[in-house]
């Protein structure tokens, strides 16, 4: 019933979707009440009629809508209910519902029957639910989402009833927290928001129609692709042609595979190396002179390869000018917002910036294909943040997740990199094999990206994983988490810490996070922890660093953390979330904004 979903949607002469976004009716379950409404059947009633119900815009978190710390900080399931009449001229059509993202755990059910269940967000899945459907009739599409974070979950989270603390005091027995308590605190530095986070599409394909679509493209002009098809079509059947930008045909071909050149290719670079130039691939499949589907997938004609030192696109030096960033903003929090996405993408431009990391879990895919458009390089990450244990059966969820990662992006010409994680703990020996299968199974379905890791709790003498990386990324916090107030040991501790992991391993590597949280407006002279000037000069102290890196050792990239501050839980480090931004929550820029800049456009220019 349930597969990953490849393609993204698509509207031509054949393909077409409904888009279900807007409201839909929401009931929230009391926080952690066990699975009341999966047991009392709530997918067979209608949730418009609950006492509770009210409704949630889609895509949106829904923590930050209410007006409770309830809904906030609810964990367990929440319920959406939207109701569809679907036409009857669409009867011959297959129907697949598609969901871009629910955070963490979905049930989805059709006229209150279970179709399908998901494990983890950021990820697109599809459903065929044609069977399910009633045609030029109203149709109820319920979801239930559950939020629980457990050291089975991917990220990590620990789900904890809280330790009986009871005492005795002068005979009666005293607890600190009430009964039943406990607490579910995700394994990582930012909000757990949750809900339906990206588009559902009701799309409709014909009854044979095009499952996949593989294009490998190099710098040369050569190329070679693969498609799927929902049942056995001859060869000949499937016709092959790419256009150019401009619209004109410069290849023409036949069937499920093929390889071939393209004649003076213009290549894709990222900005500032050259053009982003893009082509289109048309995939139709014929029944006789009878179109059955067709589909277009822009690509571009590029090759990633590395050195020791460096990571080269169309063999020439590639160097990160980057950004740790997040899918976060006031309200909608982490859901797919194209106001935001658009902002984001312009003032990483300003910045002279060609590169970002989909810190910590895969981005919408319309900002990947953006970053084809645009020319913005990305380093796509798996939602395995700080992982802490490494079980058999988190390693099949995150081999998962990697493989559909990929399929989903594996087309995009501004992907040159698949990170498998954030920050594991790969100091313990247990590590070394659960990332091998995870290097394994990468390369196995994609030969021609490189693989790495970011690695921040270990160091080059004790991690057991790095040296099985292509290249090697490295959060560092040097003024911050490690010695906070010697700005002047700065420069040293980077140089000494990075060209010591360059040493040992001998691979390019990027300085995936440094940087200071500072509260725009918080000024102090000389510089105090969280005041700009102190996150100003932390920056400016790593850039001495990253020079002389360099120079001697060869890096091949630096990102700062972070692009924008972000929401996260609480706790005592965090003053209503991270504000290592070096622009505001709101896209306005602080005193360490203009120090990038200067750098960023500076080195853009050199190159
Ligand atoms: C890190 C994490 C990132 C945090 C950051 C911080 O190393 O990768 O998720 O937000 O540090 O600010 O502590």
């Amino acid at each position: 019933h349930i597969g990953r979903a490849i393609l993204a949607v698509q509207k031509n002469e054949i393909r077409t979707y409904d888009v279900l976004d807007g409201l839909w009716t929401f009931v929230s379950e009391t926080t952690n009440s066990g699975d009341v409404g999966l047991q009392n059947q709530w997918n067979a009633a209608d949730l418009a009629y609950f006492d509770n119900a009210t409704v949630m815009p889609v895509p949106s978190a829904y923590n930050d809508l209410g007006t409770s710390s309830q809904l906030r900080d609810h964990v367990g399931w929440v319920w959406y209910e939207k109701k569809e009449v679907i036409p009857l001229r669409d009867s011959t059509l297959r129907h697949f519902l598609r969901f871009g993202s629910v955070n963490y755990f979905a049930v989805v059910f059709v006229n209150s029957q279970k179709v399908a269940t998901h494990t983890g967000g950021h990820l697109p899945f599809e459903i065929d639910v044609t069977s399910k459907l009633r045609f030029g009739a109203e149709n109820k599409i319920t979801v239930a989402v559950n939020n629980t974070l457990s050291w089975a979950t991917i990220p990590q989270g620990d789900f904890n009833y809280m330790k009986s603390t009871d005492r005795n005091v002068t005979g009666r027995i005293l607890s600190r927290t009430p009964a039943g308590a406990f607490k579910d605190i995700g394994n990582f530095d930012f909000f757990n928001y949750a809900g339906i986070l990206r588009s559902v599409h009701l799309v409709k394909l014909p009854a044979v129609y095009i499952q996949n679509i593989h294009i490998v493209a190099d710098h040369t002009g050569s190329f070679y692709y693969g498609v799927a098809v929902s049942s056995n079509v001859s060869d000949s059947s499937i016709q092959v042609k790419i256009f150019d930008a401009q619209g004109r045909q410069v290849y023409q071909g036949s069937g499920s595979k093929g390889e071939g050149r393209v004649d003076g290719a213009k290549l894709w670079w990222p900005r500032g190396m050259g053009d982003p130039n893009l082509y289109t691939l048309e995939i139709a499949v014929m029944n006789g002179e009878e179109l059955q589907d067709i589909y277009r997938e822009i690509f571009g004609f590029r090759t990633v390869s590395l050195t020791d030192k460096q990571i080269l696109i169309n063999e020439k030096p590639f160097y990160c000018l980057g950004f740790g960033m997040h899918e976060d903003f006031e309200l909608h929090g982490r859901g797919f917002n194209p106001v935001v996405m658009t902002k984001d993408l312009n003032l990483l431009e300003w910045f002279g910036g060609n590169c970002y990391r989909t810190s910590h879990y895969p981005y919408a895919e319309e900002r990947i294909a953006e970053g084809d458009r645009r020319g913005i390089a990305v380093i796509l990450e798996t939602p395995a943040v700080g992982l802490k244990g490494f079980p058999k059966s988190n390693n099949l969820l995150h081999i998962k997740m990697l493989e559909d990662m990929i399929d989903r992006d594996k087309n995009h010409p501004s992907v040159i990199a698949w990170s498998l994680a954030n920050e594991p703990q790969t100091a313990k020996k247990e590590s070394r094999n659960y990332f091998k299968s995870l290097v394994e199974a990468a390369h196995g379905i994609d030969k021609t990206r490189p693989v790495t890791t970011v690695y921040g709790p270990t160091n080059f003498d004790n991690d057991q994983t790095a040296d099985l990386m292509d290249f090697i990324c490295v959060n560092r916090y040097y003024g911050w988490y490690i010695d906070m107030g010697y700005l002047d040991w700065v420069n040293q501790s980077v140089y000494w810490d990075l060209s010591l992991w360059r040493e040992k391993f001998g691979k390019p590597l990027i300085v995936t996070e440094y940087g200071a949280d500072s509260l725009p407006g918080l000024n102090q002279e000389p510089s105090v922890d969280f005041s700009e000037q102190y996150q100003n000069e932390i920056v400016k102290q790593t850039h001495h660093a990253f020079d002389a890196l360099r120079r001697d050792h060869g890096i091949t990239g630096e990102m700062i953390w972070n692009f924008a501050d972000f929401m996260t839980g609480m706790s005592t480090t965090r003053a209503v979330g991270n504000h290592k931004g070096v622009l505001t929550r709101s896209r306005q820029a602080k005193m360490a904004a203009y120090t990038l800049r200067d750098r960023y456009q500076s080195l853009f220019d050199q190159r």
